[in-house]
């Protein structure tokens, strides 16, 4: 395909950059991290949605060395930052059973000298349906490091729950659409993220919630006993400029 061409020379074509989503406390709204987000402007195709390009990269495995970059890039950010303010970045699982994985995290936070308590790895349940214990054995190496794990888009994968015994993900991420159908009513919804944040509380892990959006969806995920809080309402995805702005006033 056209895109494909074109994306693997985005990298040596400097066309990708990184944007930055605020995720603030759920009680005090205080800023705790940002995620890095990956944007492509590509010369032929213009502003490419990375729900587009991502699936492309995974198959071709340009993933790998995309999410070095971003892994590099991200790091670099955040060493900018005081030190209360952490950073999450995603990481498929193509990237994450490389071999090398761990020591292309050990890259980055050496060059940066970032420390590694404030990175956080984000991955899919997704992670689990290939090679669920080298996928474990790669986690584990990262949180020997120091670096925390966050399990993305929690319930719209094909969860199996075993493995949430073996692995202390430092945080779950609430998948958006069940804040919006908690929202919008939705009795189920509603059972779903109560469920969530019972056993999160119980298994020692926090929950972010995601795509939070009003002010109302905020009470709601707050009542609901959410530890922290991502969405439009606080921030969408923004340039470094503007994410060091939003670092500068949360001191
Ligand atoms: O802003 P949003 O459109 O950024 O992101 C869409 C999807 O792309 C999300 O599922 C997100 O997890 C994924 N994504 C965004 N940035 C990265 C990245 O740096 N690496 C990987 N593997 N996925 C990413
Ligand atoms: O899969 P992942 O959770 O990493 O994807 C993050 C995606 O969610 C990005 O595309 C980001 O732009 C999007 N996003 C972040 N906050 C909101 C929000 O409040 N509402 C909506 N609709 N999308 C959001
Ligand atoms: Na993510
Ligand atoms: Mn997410």
């Amino acid at each position: 395909r056209q895109l494909e061409v074109s994306l693997r020379h985005a990298l040596e074509r400097n066309e990708f950059l990184l944007n930055f989503q605020p995720v603030v406390d759920a009680r005090s709204e205080q800023l705790v991290s940002f995620e890095a987000l990956l944007r492509w402007h590509s010369e032929e195709h213009g502003l490419v949605s990375p729900a587009k390009f991502v699936p492309i990269a995974e198959d071709t495995r340009l993933i790998v060395p995309i999410g070095q970059w971003v892994l590099q890039q991200a790091c670099m950010q955040a060493a900018q930052w005081p030190s209360h303010v952490r950073m999450a970045v995603n990481v498929s699982p193509e990237q994450l059973l490389e071999p090398d994985f761990s020591a292309s995290v050990v890259r980055a936070l050496s060059t940066s000298g970032l420390a590694p308590q404030r990175l956080e790895i984000e991955v899919t349940e997704s992670i689990f349906l290939r090679d669920a214990s080298v996928a474990r054995n790669a986690l584990e190496q990262v949180m020997a490091l120091g670096c925390s794990v966050a399990l993305d888009d929690f319930g719209t994968g094909y969860s199996s729950l075993g493995y949430l015994r073996k692995l202390q993900f430092s945080t779950i991420k609430v998948d958006r659409s069940f804040v919006q159908g908690a929202a919008q009513d939705s009795a189920e919804s509603l059972a779903i993220i109560r469920a969530v944040v019972a056993m999160a509380d119980s298994l020692g892990m926090t929950t972010t919630a995601e795509g939070v959006e009003t002010a109302d969806e905020v009470s709601l995920v707050r009542e609901l006993g959410c530890t922290k809080i991502q969405g439009y309402y606080f921030g969408r995805p923004m340039s470094a400029e503007d994410a060091c702005r939003v670092v500068g006033r949360s001191q």
